[in-house]
């Protein structure tokens, strides 16, 4: 039934990027890494202006800024083929299947699948239910995507849940709704520039059915801007309008939709990707989390699997505790991370997907202070055996990492703890001893792990944290260092991104173009002296040749080979003769060096 174009992976990526995707703009490679100078923000990796909501406005934003967690949904039209077409299954983002980079679908074709779509399994209050127990304070979901299809009665155009499809009601309403009842927040993702499926809409039909030309402002006018006041003003109070994907969308049509989200809801946020910096934050990359911390107010959007929409071979879910680590992360660094889910054609929950949200949930009830209102780390970046949370003078110690041996080493700490206390997910918490050892604080704990999935423990300090945020060395959990840390010479740091599948973004900080005599360097801080083994992950052609070298000390190099997958290849043992400070420089020497991305280097004690 539906005509397959072809397609070459270089057309894929070159499709993304022609499109202009907000902050998926760039070309993945060509992107210099800007290294952050202490204090300096890294505002301009991401593209889209910051505008900084924090503690200036206290209605808008609320939710977002101190719940720091929230549920995404791709759910149309789309949802009814789960990236299966005429038998054949695509791999990528199933709410992409009409695209000639998918399934190729021709419009009239797609419009079809409205005939028979009918979500009678689609449970708004378990949806919001869902949401409330995963501890997520509102929902965003998709009213309409790039194919056009509105899944709310929309007056501005038929092609929409209630009057193209035998279900014939507006599932919006109920979800608004049942959000309301649980006590969540609701908003909207709506594609203000694509539509592939009106006419004059970025990237769709040139042509009406009359076979008149049709123009952007046609669609704006006609579709745009009536579907944006309706989504605006019929479904009660919104937390945020989703816009995405601006492209080369002119900034006056930018600020007129702006103006109605303004008129209609005054305490909505309007997304980054609304376009041309007027959005109230940015949001960062698809299923891109930040290394180092980010300034202003910012999000991470993630799904749940590798799709956004269903994809019914997509079972490659994010366990408890990985959802966890990246919303920690997310909170660790600043941000605000929004998880997505993607119901079924049918508007079922894929069962994994809510018991991954639900586990996580239960954590999160029982340490509450780790996410809600919580500030980012002072330590800049994640720790070798998790992350950092803050709230005034505590911090929330999340230990993904329960280090063998009895004791968590905690680098750099310049303030007196007043107190140490490992919480139990309950009212009562357990003192724990605490030491200072060479500018570290080492915390005295039990053997086993107190927590199935994230132990936390909450440090009082005397006064606000103050923090030397260097890399240190933990003696007992192997630490990573990431490349976009090193400082950099006869080499260049750049930011590379690419698509796993179609859709899935990987993002990465490496180091390349390597000369004679460049060098990748990291300061570090050394509790335990002695042998640790070294690995540098990277890829590259062939054999290559590495250095690794302590500036006025030991050095060692080891030919190992390498792939176009970023892998951990050990290099030898390297000798710290004493606790301190020292300066670890990698190095490729022999072999085809143009080829070698560096991605970061790995220091595990010997036991
Ligand atoms: O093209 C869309 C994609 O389908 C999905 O909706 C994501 C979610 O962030 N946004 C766009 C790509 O960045």
């Amino acid at each position: 039934m539906f005509k397959k174009h072809s397609l070459k992976l270089a057309t894929v990526i070159g499709a993304f990027a022609l499109l202009n995707l907000s902050c998926l703009a760039e070309e993945a490679s060509k992107v210099a890494v800007k290294k952050p100078a202490k204090g300096e923000k890294m505002d301009d990796l991401w593209g889209d202006s910051v505008v900084k909501l924090r503690a200036t406005d206290a209605k808008r934003g609320q939710l977002f800024d101190d719940g720091n967690y929230a549920m995404f949904i791709h759910w149309g039209l789309y949802s009814t083929l789960g990236n299966k077409v005429d038998g054949k299954t695509y791999y990528g983002i199933g709410e992409w299947i009409m695209n000639s980079n998918m399934a190729g679908i021709p419009i009239p074709e797609y419009k079809k699948l409205a005939n028979d779509f009918n979500p009678v399994n689609f449970d708004a209050m378990a949806v919001a239910q869902l949401a409330k127990d995963a501890g997520m304070k509102y929902i965003i979901i998709t009213s309409k995507h790039h194919d056009g299809f509105a899944m709310y009665h929309s007056k501005a155009d038929k092609f929409n849940i209630v009057d193209a499809t035998p279900f014939g009601r507006d599932p919006m309403k109920d979800l608004a709704k049942a959000c309301k009842e649980v006590g969540i927040g609701f908003g909207f993702y709506y594609s203000h520039n694509q539509d592939w499926t009106f006419p004059g809409g970025g990237r769709g039909p040139k042509k009406g059915a009359d076979g008149i030309p049709a123009s952007f402002d046609d669609y704006f006018q006609k579709k745009c801007l009536p579907q944006v006041k309706e989504i605006t003003s019929e479904y009660g109070q919104i937390e945020i309008v989703w816009f995405d994907t601006p492209g080369d969308m002119p900034k006056k049509y930018v600020e007129e939709l702006i103006e109605v989200v303004r008129k209609n809801q005054p305490n909505a946020l309007v997304s980054g990707r609304a376009g041309h910096g007027l959005g109230d934050y940015q949001s960062l990359g698809d299923m891109e989390v930040p290394h180092h911390n980010v300034e202003g107010l910012w999000e991470s959007v993630d799904t749940t699997n590798d799709s956004w929409a269903y994809a019914w071979y997509d079972e490659n879910w994010k366990t408890p505790k990985q959802v966890l680590g990246l919303l920690v992360s997310c909170v660790g660094r600043g941000g605000t991370y929004m998880l997505n889910i993607g119901p079924r054609g049918d508007g079922s929950v894929p069962q994994r997907a809510a018991d991954a949200l639900r586990g996580s949930g239960e954590w999160i009830r029982r340490y509450p202070q780790v996410v809600y209102g919580a500030g980012p780390s002072p330590w800049h970046h994640g720790l070798p055996w998790g992350d950092v949370t803050t709230r005034g003078n505590k911090l929330h110690l999340a230990v993904f990492e329960w280090p063998r041996g009895g004791e968590l080493h905690l680098p750099g700490l310049k303030n007196k703890i007043k107190s140490a206390k490992l919480l139990t997910g309950k009212e009562s918490s357990v003192e724990i001893e605490h030491k200072k050892a060479s500018g570290w604080s080492v915390f005295s704990l039990p053997v086993a792990a107190p927590d199935k999935l994230v132990s936390v423990i909450e440090v009082e300090l005397e006064g606000e944290p103050d923090v030397d945020p260097c890399f240190a060395i933990d003696p007992v959990v192997s630490t990573e260092i990431l490349a976009e840390f090193s400082d950099v010479s006869g080499a260049q740091l750049k930011r590379n991104r690419w698509m796993e599948k179609f859709g899935e973004w990987k993002h990465v900080n490496q180091v390349v173009n390597w000369q004679p005599g460049g060098a990748a360097t990291w300061e570090v801080d050394v509790l335990i002296p002695g042998d640790y083994k070294v690995a540098l992950n990277y890829t590259g052609k062939g054999r290559l040749v590495w250095k690794v070298a302590i500036q006025g000390g030991e050095a060692i190099q080891n030919q190992q080979n390498a792939s176009s997958v970023f892998h951990d290849y050990k290099i030898g043992w390297i000798n710290f003769p004493k606790p301190g400070r020292y300066k670890v420089g990698a190095s490729c020497i022999e072999g085809d060096a143009q080829s070698a991305a560096l991605k970061g280097i790995k220091f595990t004690p010997l036991n």
